[in-house]
C-alpha cells in the first residue's frame, strides 16, 4: 500500500472548497489508488464550518481518506505538505482599489509562501486558485525561497476549460476533440485564449471557425467575462467548475498530458515567447512525471501577439506593484 500524500487546502471552509475537498478525498485528484490526508487550514471564522465540512467528509466513509486535521495556523497547516492549493484570499469589495487588494492579499500570501518554505515536504506543489491568483503565486513563490520556483503555480485550467467548450458548442465538435488549446497571461480579464495552434478532431481550430471577427468580438469576451457571467446568472461565483479545474491542474501536473495535447498553466516565465522573467503567467505546457516544460517553438502571429502583451503588461504592473508595497 502507498503511503498517503498530504494534501492542504486553504478556504476550506468556502464555496470552492465545499466542492473540492469530496473530489480529492474520493481519489480524483492523484488517482484511484493514492490515500491522502488532507489539512483543512482556515481563518478562527471558519473553523466551525470546516469543522462541518470535516463531518461530512467522514460521512463519506471514503476508502482513500486517512486523516483530516483542521487549524488556522499555516506552520500546521503545511507540515509535510506534498500538494498546497491555496483558495482562500481576500475578495475585492465595493470601493477597493488595486492596491489595497493587493496588499490584503499579500498579507495571506506571504505568510503562507514562508510556512511552505519552512514546514513543506521537500517535494511541494502549490497551486494558487485564490485572485488575483497569478501575483498571490508571485507573492507566496517569493517568501519561498528554498523551495524550486517552478513549483508556484496560479489556475488558468478554469479558463482553458471553458475555452474548449465554447470553441465545442461553436463547431458542433466534441470536447474530446480539441487539443492544444492555450490561455496566455493573467487569469483576468485581459487573458488570451489562443486557438492558432489548437486542433479539432486533427485540423487546426482557427481554419475550421475561419471568422476572425467571431473570434475578437465573441470567443476571447465570452472566455474572459465568463465568471462574471456565472456571478450574474446564479447569484454566486464559480465554485464547483474552479474546484473541477483545480483538480484538472494538479492531476495533468502530477500525472502528465496526453500524447499530442497540452494544458495551459500559470507559471514563473523563464523568459520564453518575449514574457520577461519575475512573474507568473500562463503558457502552454505539456506535463511528465510530475515535472512541466513550456511548448516551444509555435509561430505567433500578430494577432496573438497583441493580446499577449496586453496581458502581459497588466501581470509586469502588478508585479511593480507588489514590490512597492515590500510583498516581494
Ligand atoms: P469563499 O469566500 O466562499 O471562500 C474563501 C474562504 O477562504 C473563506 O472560507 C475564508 O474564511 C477563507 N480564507 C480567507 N483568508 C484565509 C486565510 N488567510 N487562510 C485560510 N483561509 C482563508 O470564496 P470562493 O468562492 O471559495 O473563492 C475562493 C477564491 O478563488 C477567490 O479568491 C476567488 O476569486 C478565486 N477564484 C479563482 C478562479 C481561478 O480561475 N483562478 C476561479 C474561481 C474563483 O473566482
Amino acid at each position: 500500500t502507498r503511503t498517503p500524500v498530504n494534501v492542504t487546502v486553504t478556504g476550506a471552509a468556502g464555496q470552492i472548497g465545499y466542492a473540492l475537498l469530496f473530489r480529492i478525498a474520493s481519489g480524483h485528484l492523484l488517482g484511484p489508488d493514492v490515500p491522502v490526508n488532507l489539512r483543512l487550514l482556515e481563518i478562527p471564522q471558519g473553523l466551525k464550518a470546516a469543522e462541518g465540512t470535516a463531518m461530512e467528509l467522514d460521512d463519506c466513509a471514503f476508502p482513500l481518506l486517512r486523516g483530516i486535521e483542521i487549524t488556522d495556523d499555516p506552520n500546521v497547516g503545511f507540515a509535510g505538505a506534498n500538494v498546497a492549493l491555496l483558495v482562500g484570499a481576500r475578495p475585492r469589495t465595493k470601493g477597493m482599489e488595486r492596491g489595497d487588494l493587493l496588499a490584503a492579499n499579500g498579507g495571506i500570501f506571504k505568510p503562507q509562501g514562508k510556512a511552505i518554505n519552512d514546514h513543506a515536504a521537500d517535494d511541494i506543489k502549490v497551486l494558487v486558485v485564490g485572485n488575483p491568483a497569478n501575483t498571490n503565486a508571485l507573492i507566496a513563490q517569493a517568501a519561498a525561497p528554498d523551495v524550486p520556483a517552478e513549483r508556484f503555480t496560479a489556475m488558468t485550467r478554469l479558463d482553458h476549460n471553458r475555452a474548449i467548450s465554447q470553441l465545442a458548442a461553436k463547431t458542433g465538435a466534441a470536447v474530446s476533440d480539441i487539443k492544444k488549446l492555450t490561455i496566455w497571461g493573467n487569469h483576468s480579464a485581459t487573458q488570451y485564449p489562443d486557438i492558432f495552434h489548437a486542433e479539432i478532431a486533427g485540423k487546426n481550430a482557427a481554419e475550421v471557425v475561419n471568422d476572425e471577427v467571431w473570434l475578437a468580438d465573441t470567443f476571447i469576451p465570452t472566455v474572459a467575462k465568463r465568471g462574471a457571467a456565472i456571478i450574474e446568472a446564479r447569484g454566486a461565483s464559480s465554485a464547483a467548475s474552479a474546484a473541477n479545474a483545480a483538480i484538472d491542474h494538479v492531476h495533468t501536473w502530477v500525472n502528465g498530458t496526453a500524447e499530442g495535447d497540452w494544458t495551459s498553466m500559470g507559471i514563473p516565465s523563464d523568459g520564453s515567447y518575449g514574457v520577461p522573467e519575475g512573474i507568473i503567467s500562463s503558457f502552454p505546457v505539456t506535463t511528465k512525471d510530475g515535472a512541466y516544460e513550456i511548448v516551444q517553438g509555435l509561430d505567433i502571429n500578430e494577432f496573438s501577439r497583441a493580446r499577449i502583451d496586453a496581458s502581459v503588461k497588466e501581470l509586469t504592473e502588478e508585479r511593480d506593484a507588489v514590490k512597492e508595497l515590500g510583498l516581494i
